[in-house]
């Protein structure tokens, strides 16, 4: 045991990461979403049509209350994931169409639906990076439907 704690030290101290954990989420979401100042909540739209975001690059601060309004205005369903951003999170919960809300640990995809579909995604951004967004169905990607997604 001792030797492993050495071994460890020494990858630490050598920069070495470690494998990532089982669960990759962040261990206390639950914290970051009720130390946020959801009244200074900021709202960002996303609009989703053939075949891009707009916008497609959207900026995070890190421990801010956010709410992403996913509005499908195009003639196909779309999907925006990213399966790395939505772990770099702290999720509060989804709203869908003002209608129903839903709750998990985390979330990894979300498709809109055409014509008019609205995902309302509610989190905390924690863990700074830049992580690709993008739809999944056929061609879009190839075709524009992808941004990305910083947390500063
Ligand atoms: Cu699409």
């Amino acid at each position: 045991m001792k030797f492993a704690r050495l071994a460890a030290l020494a990858c630490l101290a050598a920069g070495v990461s470690f494998p990532v954990l089982a669960a990759d989420y962040i261990d206390n979401a639950k914290d970051y979403v009720d130390k946020a100042d959801w009244k200074a909540m900021t709202t960002v739209t996303v609009e989703m049509s053939e075949h891009h975001y707009q916008p497609e690059d959207i900026r995070f601060q890190a421990g801010k209350a956010y709410k992403v309004q996913l509005k499908n205005v195009g003639e196909k369903d779309h999907y925006f994931t990213s399966p790395e951003f939505n772990r770099a999170v702290a999720w509060r919960k989804i709203m869908v169409n003002g209608q129903m809300e839903a709750k998990a640990p985390y979330f990894t995809a979300f498709e809109v639906l055409k014509k008019g579909g609205q995902l309302d995604l509610y989190f905390v951004p924690v863990k700074a990076g830049s992580y690709p967004v993008y739809c999944t169905i056929d061609d879009h990607r190839e075709k524009g439907m992808e941004g990305q997604l910083i947390i500063e």
